[in-house]
């Protein structure tokens, strides 16, 4: 693992005269604000810049500022008819392959910013530190080295992308550096309890719906104590129709009293296969088990898609999730 080199990453902004910000697939609260934060950035510094994502955002990210601005594109065929950009930035992508479409918009140079440890370094640059706890961390510190000062907007964008990642403070990455960042962002004059109410208290009926099936699939592993997770079916979820936001219902297993490990595996109405997501206490490595079936993410927050059916993906993967349980022995 090199140092980020945020010098390196300054000189290409500073280079770049438009510029385009995207995120992963399904982006999420770290990925949206992160771009959103870099474009206004960069405006700032007088130059154009747009937020392009490959999916579209969920509607309950409204509140963060210039959320109207965002548009996504639907396929390579869009992406690549979109006006030029002499400076794409992947926002809290570990991967190309994750960027879907966007990694089509066309650009000059590519600057890579994330968090994340199994960040494969693509781009002309990886401007990636694997120890701050989102990527708007990260992003605050090019800004610095770019000289833009924090506003209210930009410390807005940024304490959701924290808030969001450490998962409002609870999770392992909640370092006295993410303290010491929140301070600094609500001394910007972030509205703290409006910020965390516009994350918190989203739920749509039907999100409530897919919490009440969730609760009803919750299954405990009768093998291994501290494994427990929710399968979903694309039957089942037929009738509720997708949530704009998954993070919540693998918030079900995990919030039982000494849970090791969670697991969703869940059927996407569109498309084929299934996706696994993944959360850990330490010292379980669920990025380890993601990688084996192609995926990847942080050491207790991870996922990756699988081929097959939902009951297909739990047949491998709970022999993988037991044997973590097993062999793993919290260090000393
Ligand atoms: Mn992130």
């Amino acid at each position: 693992m090199t140092d980020p080199d945020y010098a390196a990453a300054c000189a290409i902004v500073r280079g770049a005269d438009s510029v385009i910000c995207t995120s992963h697939l399904n982006p999420d609260a770290d990925g949206i604000a992160t771009a959103l934060a870099l474009a206004l950035a960069c405006e700032r510094l007088g130059k154009p810049a747009r937020v392009v994502l490959p999916s579209p955002a969920p509607r309950l990210y409204a509140f963060l500022p210039g959320f109207a601005r965002v548009s996504a594109v639907a396929d390579v065929a869009a992406a690549r008819r979109q006006p030029p950009c002499a400076l794409l930035i992947a926002c809290d992508c570990g991967d190309r392959e994750r960027l879907g479409a966007a990694a089509a918009l066309p650009h000059q140079r590519l600057l890579n910013l994330d968090h994340h440890a199994s960040n494969t370094r693509f781009g002309d640059l990886a401007l990636v530190d694997e120890e701050a706890c989102c990527s708007g961390l990260v992003a605050a510190r090019l800004l610095e080295h770019l000289g833009v000062p924090l506003d209210r907007e930009l410390a807005t964008l940024l304490y959701a992308t924290l808030v969001y990642d450490t998962g409002r403070f609870l999770h392992p990455n909640t370092t006295a550096e993410a303290f010491r960042f929140a301070a600094r962002l609500a001394e910007a004059g972030v509205d703290i309890a409006a910020v965390n109410r516009a994350l918190t208290y989203t739920r749509s009926p039907r999100d409530l719906g897919l919490l009440k099936l969730a609760l009803e699939r919750l299954t405990i592993d009768a093998e291994v104590p501290g494994l427990a997770g929710i399968a979903l079916t694309r039957a089942e979820l037929a009738a509720l129709g997708e949530p704009e936001e998954w993070s919540e219902i693998i918030e079900i297993p995990r919030s039982l009293a000494d849970n090791r490990i969670a697991y969703l595996v869940r059927e996407p109405l569109e498309g084929a296969g299934a996706r696994i997501s993944l959360r850990s206490v330490p010292p379980y490595d669920v990025a380890a088990v993601a990688a084996a079936f192609g995926g990847g993410g942080h050491r207790q927050a991870a996922g990756a898609t699988y081929p097959g059916t939902a009951a297909a993906c739990l047949a491998e993967l709970l022999p993988r999730l037991r044997a973590l349980l097993a062999d793993a022995r919290p260090a000393p």
